[in-house]
């Protein structure tokens, strides 16, 4: 038996300030179009898919931050790619800046979210890893202050049941942590979907730059492989406004292998048939959680938060 569910990484090229978000949904739209023609059934999308990586700038004006957010979705800007979900019977998954009335306060969260090929929402995440930093750090190449305009998610990872098969997300540095994949494994996930914005240069650590593509895969492979899923990673990339951003979009099998890879870091569709019940063979094996888990002996991963050396 097989449970065959083909899949796009909907992968962006740059988008400049200059872009407005009706050019970048024409843009999607294109690749929702070829993605239909091509039997696809679910195109992902990037990270912060519709503006420009704006946490690359420090902003004090707060408006001037919120004109990067969205206030509701779909929105005006956003309905034709609900439309075309509808019209093409092709799901998708959106990252943006979503700002939300909740709990009598504006929040702010870096969010994406499951759209089925009703065009109706079957998932909402909120990034729970924001990297970077909240003060302005002149020093450095370009900011990265996803701290600073952003929550930490407040939803977990959650886990749906949608399109005959079970469904989780992540976005960009969450990715990074193997306590993502793990919550979403112990949910029986068989396809995590992420995008992501990762510059090639890390001013922190430029010892890494060379290793970047390297890391993007060796986290979304471990992650596939240590919980038996598959794992769809997608990049906005390129050169936006002069920050360079590494692409590698890839669909990761349960096996850990990569079976289909960008080649551009332009707008790129890479496609594949997925087998969810290619997840069976790890989850039951290997990693079959209840029989060889020992979570008694994990509590320090949910008790202890930086690293302490022994005496
Ligand atoms: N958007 C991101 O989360 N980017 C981070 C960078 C800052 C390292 C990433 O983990 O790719």
């Amino acid at each position: 038996m097989s449970r065959i569910l083909t899949v796009a990484a909907g992968q962006l090229g740059p988008i400049q300030r200059s872009h407005d978000r009706a050019s970048v949904v024409a843009r999607m739209l294109k690749l929702m179009e070829q993605a239909a023609a091509n039997g696809v059934d679910l195109v992902a999308f990037p990270e912060l898919a519709l503006t420009t990586f704006f946490p690359r700038w420090f902003m004090a004006d707060q408006a001037e931050v919120d004109s990067f957010f969205e206030r509701e979705m779909p929105s005006r800007e956003t309905a034709p790619l609900f439309e075309a979900a509808r019209r093409l019977k092709l799901g998708f998954t959106l990252g943006y800046a979503e700002l939300v009335e909740q709990d009598g306060r504006t929040r702010r969260f870096n969010t994406q979210i499951m759209v089925d090929k009703t065009g109706s929402v079957v998932g909402k995440y909120r990034k729970i890893h924001l990297p970077g930093h909240r003060e302005h750090e002149p020093w450095r190449a370009f900011q990265h202050l996803e701290k600073r305009y952003f929550e930490v998610g407040d939803l977990s990872w959650p886990v749906w049941r949608a399109m005959g098969g079970l469904f989780g997300m992540c976005i960009c540095n969450d990715r990074r942590w193997p306590e993502t994949y793990r919550v979403m494994g112990l949910q029986g996930v068989e396809m995590i979907l992420l995008g992501y914005n990762t510059p090639v240069h890390n001013p922190p650590a430029p010892d890494h730059d060379r290793l970047g593509d390297f890391h993007n895969h060796l986290v979304m492979q471990a992650g596939a492989y240590q919980n038996g899923t598959w794992v769809v990673g997608v990049a906005k990339c390129g050169v936006e406004e002069g920050c360079d951003m590494i692409g590698g979009s890839a669909i990761v099998a349960p096996t850990g292998e990569i079976v289909a890879q960008a080649i551009t870091r332009d707008d790129e569709l890479v496609i594949a048939r997925c087998d969810l019940d290619a997840c069976k063979s790890y989850k039951t094996t290997t990693f079959n959680f209840e029989r060889h888990r020992e979570p008694d002996q994990y509590r320090m991963i949910v008790e202890r938060k930086g690293a302490i050396e022994p005496p």
